[in-house]
Protein backbone atom coordinates (compact mmCIF):
# COMPACT_ATOMS: atom_id res chain seq x y z
CA UNK A 1 0.00 0.00 0.00
CA UNK A 2 0.88 3.47 -0.53
CA UNK A 3 0.17 5.46 2.73
CA UNK A 4 0.38 9.38 3.38
CA UNK A 5 0.80 10.28 7.35
CA UNK A 6 0.12 13.44 8.48
CA UNK A 7 1.31 14.38 12.18
CA UNK A 8 2.69 17.01 14.80
CA UNK A 9 6.60 15.66 13.85
CA UNK A 10 7.52 17.03 17.54
CA UNK A 11 7.97 14.98 20.64
CA UNK A 12 4.01 15.18 21.71
CA UNK A 13 2.76 11.39 21.64
CA UNK A 14 0.78 11.61 18.46
CA UNK A 15 3.79 12.15 16.53
CA UNK A 16 5.95 9.80 18.25
CA UNK A 17 2.83 6.93 17.53
CA UNK A 18 1.94 8.14 13.98
CA UNK A 19 6.03 8.10 13.10
CA UNK A 20 6.51 4.27 14.88
CA UNK A 21 3.40 3.14 12.85
CA UNK A 22 5.17 4.28 9.71
CA UNK A 23 7.92 3.01 10.56
CA UNK A 24 6.48 -0.41 11.38
CA UNK A 25 4.28 -0.38 7.86
CA UNK A 26 7.52 0.38 5.89
CA UNK A 27 9.41 -2.25 7.51
CA UNK A 28 6.59 -4.35 6.02
CA UNK A 29 7.11 -3.64 2.70
CA UNK A 30 4.64 -0.30 2.75
CA UNK A 31 5.27 2.93 1.49
CA UNK A 32 5.09 5.34 3.63
CA UNK A 33 5.42 9.19 2.49
CA UNK A 34 5.39 11.44 5.72
CA UNK A 35 3.99 14.85 5.23
CA UNK A 36 4.66 17.67 7.38
CA UNK A 37 6.01 20.91 8.75
CA UNK A 38 9.44 19.39 10.01
CA UNK A 39 10.69 15.86 9.71
CA UNK A 40 9.12 13.92 12.38
CA UNK A 41 11.62 13.33 15.71
CA UNK A 42 11.50 9.47 15.94
CA UNK A 43 12.13 9.33 12.38
CA UNK A 44 16.07 8.12 12.68
CA UNK A 45 17.64 6.76 9.70
CA UNK A 46 17.33 5.65 6.46
CA UNK A 47 15.00 3.33 5.17
CA UNK A 48 14.16 3.03 1.50
CA UNK A 49 10.41 2.75 1.88
CA UNK A 50 9.68 6.43 3.68
CA UNK A 51 9.57 9.48 1.85
CA UNK A 52 9.31 12.48 3.76
CA UNK A 53 7.99 15.79 2.26
CA UNK A 54 7.94 18.83 3.73
CA UNK A 55 4.93 21.14 4.29
CA UNK A 56 6.34 24.78 3.43
CA UNK A 57 4.09 27.72 4.65
CA UNK A 58 5.27 30.86 2.71
CA UNK A 59 4.89 34.10 4.76
CA UNK A 60 3.81 37.35 3.42
CA UNK A 61 3.69 40.52 5.06
CA UNK A 62 -0.36 40.35 5.40
CA UNK A 63 -0.23 37.01 7.12
CA UNK A 64 -0.40 37.49 10.97
CA UNK A 65 -1.19 33.61 10.91
CA UNK A 66 0.01 32.11 7.82
CA UNK A 67 -2.43 29.31 6.45
CA UNK A 68 -0.87 26.55 7.49
CA UNK A 69 -4.16 24.67 7.01
CA UNK A 70 -4.58 25.34 3.32
CA UNK A 71 -0.53 24.95 2.67
CA UNK A 72 -0.70 21.19 4.26
CA UNK A 73 -4.11 20.48 2.21
CA UNK A 74 -2.59 21.51 -1.35
CA UNK A 75 0.96 19.36 -0.13
CA UNK A 76 -1.62 17.13 0.02
CA UNK A 77 -3.08 17.27 -3.14
CA UNK A 78 0.43 17.06 -4.62
CA UNK A 79 1.66 14.38 -2.84
CA UNK A 80 -1.16 12.17 -3.58
CA UNK A 81 -1.25 12.60 -6.55
CA UNK A 82 2.68 12.35 -7.80
CA UNK A 83 3.12 9.25 -5.48
CA UNK A 84 -0.51 7.34 -6.45
CA UNK A 85 -1.28 6.98 -2.99
CA UNK A 86 -4.10 4.90 -1.63
CA UNK A 87 -5.37 6.76 1.54
CA UNK A 88 -4.44 9.36 3.81
CA UNK A 89 -3.93 8.41 7.79
CA UNK A 90 -4.13 11.35 10.18
CA UNK A 91 -3.51 11.78 13.18
CA UNK A 92 -4.43 14.59 15.78
CA UNK A 93 -7.92 15.66 14.02
CA UNK A 94 -6.91 19.67 14.11
CA UNK A 95 -6.31 20.93 11.81
CA UNK A 96 -5.22 17.16 9.68
CA UNK A 97 -8.69 16.35 9.41
CA UNK A 98 -9.73 19.26 8.06
CA UNK A 99 -7.03 19.84 5.86
CA UNK A 100 -7.54 15.59 4.39
CA UNK A 101 -11.09 16.27 3.64
CA UNK A 102 -10.33 19.71 1.52
CA UNK A 103 -7.58 17.77 -0.34
CA UNK A 104 -9.91 15.02 -0.88
CA UNK A 105 -12.55 17.20 -2.19
CA UNK A 106 -10.26 19.02 -4.50
CA UNK A 107 -8.94 15.79 -5.93
CA UNK A 108 -12.36 14.05 -6.57
CA UNK A 109 -13.81 17.95 -8.34
CA UNK A 110 -10.44 18.22 -10.05
CA UNK A 111 -8.80 14.62 -10.81
CA UNK A 112 -12.03 12.39 -10.76
CA UNK A 113 -10.06 10.73 -8.01
CA UNK A 114 -10.81 10.04 -4.21
CA UNK A 115 -8.65 9.74 -2.07
CA UNK A 116 -10.11 8.17 1.56
CA UNK A 117 -8.85 9.72 4.86
CA UNK A 118 -8.65 8.05 8.26
CA UNK A 119 -8.64 10.32 11.25
CA UNK A 120 -6.55 9.13 14.65
CA UNK A 121 -7.96 10.65 17.24
CA UNK A 122 -5.27 11.02 19.70
CA UNK A 123 -6.30 13.07 23.34
CA UNK A 124 -5.98 16.80 23.49
CA UNK A 125 -7.42 16.97 19.61
CA UNK A 126 -10.95 16.05 21.69
CA UNK A 127 -10.61 16.12 25.04
CA UNK A 128 -9.04 20.09 25.56
CA UNK A 129 -8.90 22.30 21.83
CA UNK A 130 -11.31 20.08 20.43
CA UNK A 131 -14.17 20.97 22.73
CA UNK A 132 -13.30 24.63 22.59
CA UNK A 133 -16.43 26.43 20.68
CA UNK A 134 -13.69 27.88 18.29
CA UNK A 135 -13.15 24.59 16.55
CA UNK A 136 -15.69 22.72 17.48
CA UNK A 137 -17.79 22.96 14.22
CA UNK A 138 -14.77 22.20 12.40
CA UNK A 139 -13.76 19.29 14.42
CA UNK A 140 -17.07 17.64 14.45
CA UNK A 141 -18.04 17.99 10.56
CA UNK A 142 -13.92 16.85 9.55
CA UNK A 143 -14.05 14.05 12.04
CA UNK A 144 -17.50 12.72 10.87
CA UNK A 145 -16.16 13.10 7.16
CA UNK A 146 -13.26 11.05 7.86
CA UNK A 147 -13.73 7.29 5.90
CA UNK A 148 -12.43 5.69 8.91
CA UNK A 149 -12.04 7.28 12.81
CA UNK A 150 -9.63 5.61 15.30
CA UNK A 151 -9.61 6.19 18.89
CA UNK A 152 -6.30 5.35 21.30
CA UNK A 153 -8.22 4.07 23.76
CA UNK A 154 -11.66 2.78 24.71
CA UNK A 155 -11.78 6.10 27.28
CA UNK A 156 -11.18 8.74 24.46
CA UNK A 157 -13.95 6.76 22.28
CA UNK A 158 -16.54 7.07 24.77
CA UNK A 159 -15.14 10.87 25.41
CA UNK A 160 -15.58 11.77 21.74
CA UNK A 161 -19.18 10.34 21.54
CA UNK A 162 -19.68 12.32 24.69
CA UNK A 163 -18.46 15.70 23.66
CA UNK A 164 -19.22 15.37 19.42
CA UNK A 165 -22.11 14.13 17.56
CA UNK A 166 -20.23 11.61 15.86
CA UNK A 167 -22.58 9.45 13.16
CA UNK A 168 -20.05 7.12 11.73
CA UNK A 169 -18.66 3.87 14.44
CA UNK A 170 -15.22 4.70 16.00
CA UNK A 171 -12.76 2.07 15.89
CA UNK A 172 -10.28 1.81 19.27
CA UNK A 173 -6.91 0.80 18.56
CA UNK A 174 -4.74 0.98 21.14
CA UNK A 175 -1.10 2.25 20.79
CA UNK A 176 1.68 0.07 20.93
CA UNK A 177 5.24 -0.30 21.36
CA UNK A 178 8.30 -1.83 19.68
CA UNK A 179 8.93 -3.63 22.97
CA UNK A 180 12.29 -5.43 21.34
CA UNK A 181 13.75 -1.88 21.50
CA UNK A 182 13.16 -1.16 24.75
CA UNK A 183 14.98 -4.30 26.25
CA UNK A 184 18.69 -2.45 26.62
CA UNK A 185 21.26 -3.17 29.01
CA UNK A 186 21.49 -0.08 31.47
CA UNK A 187 24.71 1.90 30.49
CA UNK A 188 26.72 1.83 33.88
CA UNK A 189 28.73 4.67 33.42
CA UNK A 190 24.72 6.59 32.65
CA UNK A 191 23.77 5.17 36.36
CA UNK A 192 26.47 5.70 38.12
CA UNK A 193 27.11 9.64 37.06
CA UNK A 194 23.03 10.07 37.42
CA UNK A 195 22.81 8.10 41.03
CA UNK A 196 26.95 7.67 41.95
CA UNK A 197 25.81 5.97 45.56
CA UNK A 198 23.09 3.61 44.20
CA UNK A 199 19.99 5.42 44.43
CA UNK A 200 16.95 5.02 43.06
CA UNK A 201 15.85 6.50 39.85
CA UNK A 202 12.70 8.15 38.91
CA UNK A 203 11.73 9.41 35.72
CA UNK A 204 9.32 12.35 34.16
CA UNK A 205 9.09 12.32 30.81
CA UNK A 206 6.59 14.76 28.76
CA UNK A 207 5.82 17.76 27.47
CA UNK A 208 5.57 19.83 30.88
CA UNK A 209 2.05 21.46 29.64
CA UNK A 210 -0.34 21.87 32.89
CA UNK A 211 -2.20 18.58 32.01
CA UNK A 212 0.82 17.28 33.23
CA UNK A 213 0.44 18.41 36.77
CA UNK A 214 4.31 18.02 37.19
CA UNK A 215 4.42 19.88 40.52
CA UNK A 216 3.14 16.43 41.42
CA UNK A 217 5.91 14.89 39.78
CA UNK A 218 8.16 17.14 42.03
CA UNK A 219 5.69 16.66 44.98
CA UNK A 220 5.61 12.73 44.98
CA UNK A 221 9.35 12.49 44.56
CA UNK A 222 9.58 14.17 47.40
CA UNK A 223 7.75 11.81 49.66
CA UNK A 224 9.74 8.80 48.24
CA UNK A 225 13.42 11.18 48.58
CA UNK A 226 12.50 11.54 52.76
CA UNK A 227 12.25 7.98 52.77
CA UNK A 228 14.67 6.37 49.54
CA UNK A 229 17.61 7.60 48.69
CA UNK A 230 16.66 8.81 45.45
CA UNK A 231 17.28 10.87 42.15
CA UNK A 232 14.02 12.24 39.66
CA UNK A 233 15.17 12.69 36.12
CA UNK A 234 13.05 15.11 34.47
CA UNK A 235 13.26 14.54 30.69
CA UNK A 236 11.27 17.13 28.19
CA UNK A 237 10.58 20.43 28.08
CA UNK A 238 7.62 22.74 28.25
CA UNK A 239 5.31 26.00 29.83
CA UNK A 240 5.64 24.64 33.42
CA UNK A 241 9.25 23.50 33.40
CA UNK A 242 10.34 26.73 35.18
CA UNK A 243 7.41 25.94 37.57
CA UNK A 244 8.97 22.82 38.29
CA UNK A 245 12.52 23.86 38.84
CA UNK A 246 11.49 26.67 41.34
CA UNK A 247 9.25 23.96 43.27
CA UNK A 248 12.30 22.00 43.34
CA UNK A 249 14.64 24.55 45.37
CA UNK A 250 11.73 24.56 48.00
CA UNK A 251 11.54 20.85 48.71
CA UNK A 252 15.42 21.10 49.23
CA UNK A 253 16.23 18.10 47.05
CA UNK A 254 16.77 20.49 44.38
CA UNK A 255 20.82 18.47 44.46
CA UNK A 256 18.67 14.95 43.53
CA UNK A 257 16.49 16.31 40.72
CA UNK A 258 17.78 16.86 36.97
CA UNK A 259 16.15 18.31 34.16
CA UNK A 260 17.63 17.12 31.03
CA UNK A 261 15.63 18.99 28.39
CA UNK A 262 14.20 16.97 25.39
CA UNK A 263 15.79 13.46 24.52
CA UNK A 264 15.57 11.32 21.89
CA UNK A 265 17.18 8.55 23.96
CA UNK A 266 14.30 7.16 25.71
CA UNK A 267 15.51 3.51 25.91
CA UNK A 268 19.07 4.54 27.50
CA UNK A 269 17.07 6.36 30.26
CA UNK A 270 14.68 4.14 30.44
CA UNK A 271 16.74 0.94 30.58
CA UNK A 272 18.59 2.85 34.21
CA UNK A 273 15.08 3.82 35.45
CA UNK A 274 13.65 2.26 38.75
CA UNK A 275 9.95 3.93 38.45
CA UNK A 276 8.05 6.01 35.92
CA UNK A 277 5.85 8.50 37.71
CA UNK A 278 2.96 10.26 35.67
CA UNK A 279 0.23 11.89 37.61
CA UNK A 280 -1.46 13.44 34.72
CA UNK A 281 -5.04 15.33 35.17
CA UNK A 282 -6.19 13.41 32.14
CA UNK A 283 -4.25 11.00 29.58
CA UNK A 284 -6.13 9.39 26.94
CA UNK A 285 -3.65 6.76 27.00
CA UNK A 286 0.13 7.58 28.16
CA UNK A 287 2.23 6.37 25.84
CA UNK A 288 5.00 7.37 27.99
CA UNK A 289 4.10 4.63 30.76
CA UNK A 290 3.39 1.88 27.86
CA UNK A 291 7.30 2.36 26.85
CA UNK A 292 8.28 2.89 30.19
CA UNK A 293 6.44 -0.71 31.01
CA UNK A 294 8.41 -2.18 27.82
CA UNK A 295 11.37 -1.83 29.57
CA UNK A 296 10.41 -3.29 32.26
CA UNK A 297 9.80 -0.06 34.71
CA UNK A 298 6.86 -0.43 36.81
CA UNK A 299 4.62 2.84 36.39
CA UNK A 300 3.18 5.30 39.70
CA UNK A 301 0.49 7.18 37.94
CA UNK A 302 -3.36 8.98 38.45
CA UNK A 303 -6.37 7.12 37.45
CA UNK A 304 -7.45 8.65 34.63
CA UNK A 305 -8.43 8.19 30.90
CA UNK A 306 -7.05 5.30 29.40
CA UNK A 307 -4.35 4.75 31.81
CA UNK A 308 -6.37 2.10 33.52
CA UNK A 309 -6.32 0.16 30.38
CA UNK A 310 -2.55 -0.07 30.46
CA UNK A 311 -1.78 -0.45 33.78
CA UNK A 312 -2.42 -2.99 36.64
CA UNK A 313 -3.27 -1.80 39.49
CA UNK A 314 -1.52 -3.61 42.13
CA UNK A 315 0.40 -5.82 39.36
CA UNK A 316 2.27 -3.48 37.24
CA UNK A 317 2.09 -0.67 39.05
CA UNK A 318 0.07 1.66 41.28
CA UNK A 319 -3.00 4.34 40.87
CA UNK A 320 -3.93 7.04 42.80
CA UNK A 321 -6.39 10.04 41.87
CA UNK A 322 -6.09 13.20 40.33
CA UNK A 323 -3.50 15.27 43.03
CA UNK A 324 -3.24 12.83 45.97
CA UNK A 325 0.28 12.65 45.66
CA UNK A 326 0.31 11.53 49.49
CA UNK A 327 -1.00 7.96 48.02
CA UNK A 328 1.00 7.83 44.69
CA UNK A 329 4.18 8.90 47.00
CA UNK A 330 3.45 6.28 49.83
CA UNK A 331 3.16 3.32 46.90
CA UNK A 332 6.38 4.40 45.31
CA UNK A 333 8.12 4.03 48.61
CA UNK A 334 6.20 0.92 49.36
CA UNK A 335 7.50 -0.30 45.71
CA UNK A 336 11.03 1.11 45.87
CA UNK A 337 11.57 -1.20 49.69
CA UNK A 338 10.52 -4.32 48.56
CA UNK A 339 13.09 -5.88 46.18
CA UNK A 340 10.51 -9.19 45.62
CA UNK A 341 7.28 -6.93 45.23
CA UNK A 342 9.82 -4.79 42.76
CA UNK A 343 11.21 -7.82 41.25
CA UNK A 344 7.09 -8.65 40.33
CA UNK A 345 6.20 -5.59 39.18
CA UNK A 346 9.15 -5.37 36.55
CA UNK A 347 7.63 -8.97 35.03
CA UNK A 348 4.29 -8.07 35.05
CA UNK A 349 4.87 -4.37 33.39
CA UNK A 350 7.24 -6.12 30.68
CA UNK A 351 4.51 -8.74 30.15
CA UNK A 352 1.98 -6.13 30.46
CA UNK A 353 3.68 -4.33 27.40
CA UNK A 354 3.60 -7.06 25.23
CA UNK A 355 -0.02 -7.50 24.77
CA UNK A 356 0.55 -3.69 23.20
CA UNK A 357 3.67 -4.59 21.09
CA UNK A 358 3.54 -3.58 17.57
CA UNK A 359 3.56 -7.19 16.13
CA UNK A 360 -0.35 -7.28 17.67
CA UNK A 361 -1.30 -3.88 16.96
CA UNK A 362 -0.37 -2.62 13.38
CA UNK A 363 -1.84 -5.76 11.90
CA UNK A 364 -5.24 -3.67 13.13
CA UNK A 365 -4.40 -0.42 11.51
CA UNK A 366 -3.63 -2.90 7.72
CA UNK A 367 -7.06 -4.59 7.57
CA UNK A 368 -8.64 -0.98 8.51
CA UNK A 369 -6.52 0.57 5.44
CA UNK A 370 -7.01 -2.64 3.50
CA UNK A 371 -11.20 -1.94 3.43
CA UNK A 372 -10.56 1.40 1.83
CA UNK A 373 -8.45 0.21 -0.99
CA UNK A 374 -9.57 -0.57 -4.34
O1 LIG B 1 -0.16 15.07 25.83
C1 LIG B 1 0.79 14.69 25.16
O2 LIG B 1 1.76 14.11 25.63
C2 LIG B 1 0.76 14.94 23.70
C3 LIG B 1 -0.44 14.36 23.08
C4 LIG B 1 -0.34 14.38 21.60
O3 LIG B 1 -1.39 14.21 21.01
O4 LIG B 1 0.69 14.59 20.98
O5 LIG B 1 -0.64 13.06 23.62
C5 LIG B 1 -1.89 12.43 23.50
O6 LIG B 1 -1.69 11.38 22.57
C6 LIG B 1 -0.80 10.35 23.01
C7 LIG B 1 -0.61 9.35 21.87
O7 LIG B 1 -1.82 8.78 21.48
C8 LIG B 1 -1.35 9.69 24.27
O8 LIG B 1 -0.49 8.67 24.70
C9 LIG B 1 -1.48 10.77 25.37
O9 LIG B 1 -2.09 10.17 26.49
C10 LIG B 1 -2.35 11.91 24.85
N1 LIG B 1 -2.32 13.01 25.84
C11 LIG B 1 -3.41 13.38 26.50
O10 LIG B 1 -4.49 12.82 26.39
C12 LIG B 1 -3.23 14.48 27.47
Amino acid sequence: MRIGIVCYPTFGGSGVLATELGKALADKGHFVHFITYREPVRLGGFNANIFYHEVRVPTYPLFDYPPYESALASTLVDVTLNNNLDLLHVHYAIPHASSAFMAQKILQKTQNRYIPFITTLHGTDITLVGRDKTYEPVVSFSINESDAITAVSDNLKEETLRSFKIDKPIEVIHNFVDVRRFQRKPIDAFRQVIAPNSEKILLHASNFRKIKRVEDVVRIFAEVRAQVPAKLLMVGDGPERHMAETMCRETGYCDDIRFLGKQEQMEDILAITDLFVLPSEYESFGLSALEAMAAGVPVISTDVGGLPEIIIEGQTGFMGRVGDVGTMGRRATELLKDPDMYEKFSKNALAQAKKFDLHNIVPQYEALYEQFIL
